[in-house]
């Protein structure tokens, strides 16, 4: 992965569009983590901003902040959410990496705005990298066979502090989907969203708004 310097510059540069008055969706990682302290800095100065979490660990880490939380039926709207990816290419991203992803998708889809922060190591032409499919425990058999109709190679996501398999938030499991190259990531989503038990996936396609990548002298910005 990137270095604290290019995650932290991504993170604080995607925070300016944080303005008085925003809900801001925090996404869940380590580059996030950045923008959540950053936020937290807005708020000891008496910024008005209200976060809504999109797991245990942002939640946590906006708690330390001081970060007002609210839940999503708290308000009306999401303002913006920042929240990083384990692959970028084009609009499309992979995320999941810290099974937050059936969270942070709802969270990140509804934001008028969703800002992604990454480092270099998450950019690539052509999205390739497993993607995560949160499934309910009863049913991890039969997607993990429905994966491998679909082309894909299923792997349980096994905890590394703790016996058997990691357990999300949502009380689920993790199949981590090895597909290959993807050249069709929205029909390959579709596909993966008709699977019955698969509670949600981390293909995020044309949800993106704004691309931050920190690079070692700056923050490559990308509209989308
Ligand atoms: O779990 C997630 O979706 C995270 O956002 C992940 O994709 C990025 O985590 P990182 O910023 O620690 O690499």
């Amino acid at each position: 992965g990137g270095t604290d310097d290019q995650k932290r510059r991504a993170a604080e540069a995607a925070v300016e569009a944080v303005e008085d008055g925003m809900v801001v969706g925090l996404g869940t990682g380590s580059t996030t983590a950045f923008a959540i302290r950053a936020i937290g800095d807005l708020v000891a100065d008496g910024v008005d901003v209200r976060g809504v979490p999109t797991s245990f660990a942002s939640r946590e880490l906006a708690r330390e902040c001081d970060i007002p939380l609210v839940d999503l039926d708290d308000v009306d709207g999401i303002d913006v959410a920042i929240d990083g990816a384990d692959q970028v290419a084009g609009d499309a991203l992979v995320k999941g990496g810290g099974a937050a992803h059936a969270r942070e998708k709802v969270v990140d889809a509804f934001a008028d705005q969703f800002l992604v922060v990454a480092d270099p190591s998450k950019t690539a032409d052509v999205l390739s990298h497993p993607v995560p499919v949160e499934v309910l425990p009863s049913a991890r058999t039969t997607v993990a066979a429905a994966v491998s109709d679909l082309g894909g190679d299923p792997t349980l996501r096994r905890a590394e502090r703790k016996d058997g398999p990691v357990v999300t938030d949502n009380g689920n499991l993790v199949l981590d989907c090895d597909f290959g190259e993807m050249a069709d990531p929205e029909a390959l989503a579709a596909s993966l969203s008709a699977l019955p038990g698969a509670v949600e996936h981390g293909i995020f396609a044309g949800l993106a708004d704004v691309v931050y990548v920190g690079t070692d002298d700056g923050v490559d910005v990308t509209e989308l």
